[in-house]
């Protein structure tokens, strides 16, 4: 099947199923609900990280890449879960974190030894002749990018958190190491990978003080990021029918393009998170503002158009377990959750591009709204809230933007049923559950609800419709000041797609040929009457369908 017609499902296994009353979701949990999946019917599932690990960034910090952390299971746990995607004709997709290591990996703690071959797998470099630390760059997760090696008067580069010490690519050595993780994979039935802040590995070997004092201009998107993946490509996945994704952080089309053009041999697809910014305050993610909406219909429209006229390919999402939930975030998750729920999933399912769906969004999950500092675990939302508190912000005001940001938000333990532990576990989770499993639950929506059918249907539009898997992308309404709309044509077909992002009727202007057009699906109640004004209630999605 052309890739392009699938769908992936994004399980993050620490809060999916926990079969055991730890309290931690695992891989037999995950075994006991492919049936779901599989009914769903998503192709290809992509688990976050389940290698050994501290666990001081949720599995971000593998200590070693061939293997399984035991709080997940064991590698007999695995081969019979590929076995049994296999049967059920799913693909998994690996998380593979090859930017950096934890700095409990024997390669670093090798290092540490002094031994010479594995300090040139990091990024080592002595203070500014002024005492500084080697460069001014900033780490993501709050800090200098840089920590003392040992008792050594060298510094290495962490990016992410300081137990996460990153990779030296330019190092052949490293680069042969990330192929035999792949291909360790590779050869025990995985076909897809999704690759961590892959677009980060191309720092220069003449590392510099930033303009800026953050440092990315510095190390991200650097050209010599494609030759690393095409050499990877070439080595591993390009050698089997593979499905790969790349998370690029703070990149552009231009290379998105050249990430995933079919002629380049380096990725199927990428991530790109603009469209996930637009309620950052100036850029700053640990703010507080109404998200920005025709800043969110002009990055989705010029992604698309400029992606699909460059020939690139887009991996959609609006979650992940590093997103507030988008329900939540960007719609109302009480009065419209279940408009709302669809509205979301139709702006990206039947747009062009690959479609991920972030376990609980087939159910219509919300945030947590927790209340208090000690319900959270992720080690970003905690730093900031040192960070945010140092600035001056309250208690009350630090709590505020964390609800409303933190990673948590999504990784809160998936709602299987009403009863105590949400299904999820007999045990004491290790996050909170959302107050709100009572209500919102596979159990009680696939009895009663409407949204996972939704799902269904959108992923079955995929396959059996061309002009949705294959068709290009043409902005509608590019201006609109409610509704997201845009046409997707291929051969004799034409579909008119309308999102009414908004939680009040609006109209739209319908060019005359639309007329004439199918109503393929809408979220309310398929009474749609097509007029010249077509009105759209709130949160109202329509997809219209023109044969020539
Ligand atoms: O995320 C990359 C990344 O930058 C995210 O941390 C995101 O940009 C940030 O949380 C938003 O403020 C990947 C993984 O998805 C994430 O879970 C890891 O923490 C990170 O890399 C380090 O491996
Ligand atoms: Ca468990």
């Amino acid at each position: 099947m052309d890739f392009r017609k699938k769908v992936v499902y994004q399980a993050y296994p620490k809060s999916f199923n926990d079969s055991n009353g730890d309290g931690i979701g695992d891989l037999r949990g995950i075994i006991e609900k492919l049936p779901y999946l599989k009914e769903l019917g998503v192709d290809v599932v992509w688990f976050n990280p389940f290698f050994p690990s501290p666990q001081n960034d949720n599995g971000y910090d593998i200590s070693d890449y061939k293997a399984i952390d035991p709080m997940f299971g064991t590698m007999a746990d695995f081969e019979e879960l590929v076995a049994k995607m296999k049967e059920l004709d799913m693909e998994i997709m690996l998380d593979m974190v090859l930017n950096h290591t934890s700095t409990e990996h024997e390669w670093f703690q090798k290092a540490l030894a002094g031994d010479q071959k594995y300090q040139d797998y990091y990024i080592l470099r002595p203070a500014q002749t002024d005492g500084s630390l080697p460069t001014n760059w900033e780490s993501k997760f709050g800090g200098p990018a840089w920590a003392e090696f040992g008792d050594t008067d060298l510094y290495y580069m962490h990016l992410f958190d300081k137990t996460q010490a990153d990779l030296n690519w330019r190092n052949t050595a490293v680069r042969k190491e990330a192929a035999s993780i792949v291909n360790f994979w590779i050869d025990k039935g995985v076909t897809g990978f999704r690759f961590d802040v892959i677009n980060l590995i191309g720092k220069d070997e003449e590392l510099v003080d930033a303009d800026d004092g953050v440092g990315k201009y510095l190390y991200t998107d650097k050209p010599i990021v494609h030759e690393y993946l095409r050499e990877l490509n070439e080595r591993t996945f390009g050698r089997i029918n593979s499905i790969t994704v790349g998370e690029m952080s703070s990149t552009s089309i231009e290379n998105c393009i050249l990430y995933t053009r079919p002629d380049r041999h380096e990725l199927s697809m990428t991530f790109n998170f603009h469209h996930l910014k637009v309620d950052y305050e100036n850029g700053e993610k640990w703010s507080l503002t109404p998200y920005r909406f025709d800043e969110l219909t002009n990055l989705l429209h010029t992604w698309n158009e400029e992606m699909s006229e460059g020939n690139g390919w887009n991996a959609w999402f609006w979650n992940n377990h590093d997103q507030p939930r988008a329900l939540t975030r960007f719609m109302d998750d009480d009065k419209y959750r279940v408009e709302s729920a669809k509205l979301l999933a139709t702006a990206i399912h039947l747009n062009r591009g690959t479609p991920f769906v972030y376990q609980g969004e087939e159910i219509g999950m919300t945030d947590p709204y927790f209340e208090e500092l000690s319900e959270y675990r992720d080690v970003e939302s905690l730093n900031y809230y040192e960070i945010m508190r140092e600035q001056g912000k309250s208690h009350e005001e630090a709590m505020a933007i964390i609800k409303s940001k933190s990673r948590d938000n999504s990784r809160t333990p998936m709602q299987w049923s009403g009863e105590e532990g949400a299904g999820f576990t007999t045990g004491t989770p290790w996050l909170p559950i959302a107050k709100n499993y009572v209500e919102i639950n596979v159990e009680k929506e696939l009895a009663e609800g409407s949204i996972f059918k939704y799902y269904q249907e959108l992923i079955r539009l995929r396959k059996e419709n061309d002009t949705i898997a294959f068709g290009d992308y043409t902005a509608y309404a590019r201006n609109h000041e409610d509704v997201y709309a845009f046409v997707r044509r291929h051969e004799d077909e034409e579909w008119l797609i309308l999102n009414n992002f908004k939680g009040h009727d609006t109209t739209i202007e319908l060019e005359d040929k639309w007329l004439e057009a199918q109503v393929a699906l809408d979220n309310y109640d398929n009474q749609v009457a097509i007029s010249k004004e077509l009105q759209l209630r709130p949160f109202e999605a329509v997809a219209l369908q023109l044969k020539k």
